[in-house]
């Protein structure tokens, strides 16, 4: 059955991260498509959203990130809930956290609940680098040194901040380190599960690392939003609570597929149109 391609498919939730509006990097085109296409009632910006560090060095605002601006502001006009959770990239937002900007939302962290009644923490995932870091030693020394090295985390990054320095980054360095990619992204995900867990929930959505994802860890489901530089993905939420991750660029294709299968209808039976 052919669809109304003008129509935006409505959900009820949109999770999206590490869109790094004011880069380079930021695949600002593909990105305005997939906000074309889907509408929901609430909209999660998981931190990363504008590259305040990028801009800091150079200012980089081509039209398209405009475009993404407004057209999420059009959505906040229209009635969709959008609540921002800054990441370490926009982390000047955080002064912010608690208060209202032009009906966005800024805040930390946010438990989600879904329409099938669990709950998902959401969170940009920078806190836990030190954690990462350190997790060897902070298991020994308890509750109170892991809550110490959260905050350092916030306070050494601000300094760095103030002193014109990069943020120092867990990923980025992991990143480097190819043959410790795996095992970095392994704990990163187990971290966040944990924590997910210590607050009372049932999952977690997260970002950060630019590793799309969706898995069980234990009892505890962990997903993880991708980015709009390279692999252009996000985490959408139906109306019966089912949770998946859309890889936009397969769902083009997919799409493109499907429209080229409908151009030419008289196939003989068990063969396939092939694109
Ligand atoms: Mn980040």
């Amino acid at each position: 059955m052919a669809e109304d391609d003008d129509r935006p498919i409505r959900v009820r939730t949109l999770f999206l991260s590490d869109l790094h509006l004011g880069t380079r990097g930021c695949q600002a085109g593909m990105l305005l498509g997939f906000l074309r296409d889907y509408d929901a009632d609430t909209i999660y910006l998981v931190g990363d959203i504008v590259d305040g560090w990028q801009l800091k060095s150079g200012w980089y605002w081509p039209q398209a990130h405009n475009d993404v601006v407004q057209k999420l502001l059009r959505k906040v006009r229209k009635g969709t809930h959008v609540v921002y959770l800054p990441g370490n990239h926009d982390e000047f937002l955080r002064n912010y956290v608690g208060t209202t900007f032009g009906g966005i939302e800024i805040a930390d962290t946010a438990i989600h609940e879904s329409a099938d009644g669990r709950r998902y923490l959401v969170i940009h995932g920078d806190q836990f680098d030190m954690v990462m870091r350190h997790q060897r030693w902070l298991a020994h020394l308890g509750d109170g040194a892991y809550t110490l090295a959260l905050w350092l985390n916030t306070i050494l990054n601000r300094f760095r901040r103030r002193l014109g320095l990069s943020y120092w980054s867990l990923s980025a360095w992991a990143k480097l380190k190819v043959k410790n990619a795996v095992s970095f992204i392994g704990k990163f995900e187990e971290i966040l599960a944990e924590e997910a867990k210590r607050r009372g929930a049932q999952g977690v959505i997260c970002g950060h690392i630019h590793h799309a994802a969706d898995r069980s860890i234990g009892d505890l489901r962990y997903l993880n939003t991708g980015d709009w530089v390279e692999s252009c993905t996000g985490i959408i939420e139906h109306y019966d609570g089912r949770i998946e991750v859309i890889h936009y660029p397969s769902l083009l294709r997919a799409k493109e597929a499907e429209n080229q299968a409908q151009a030419q209808p008289q196939l003989p039976p068990g063969r396939r149109a092939v694109a």
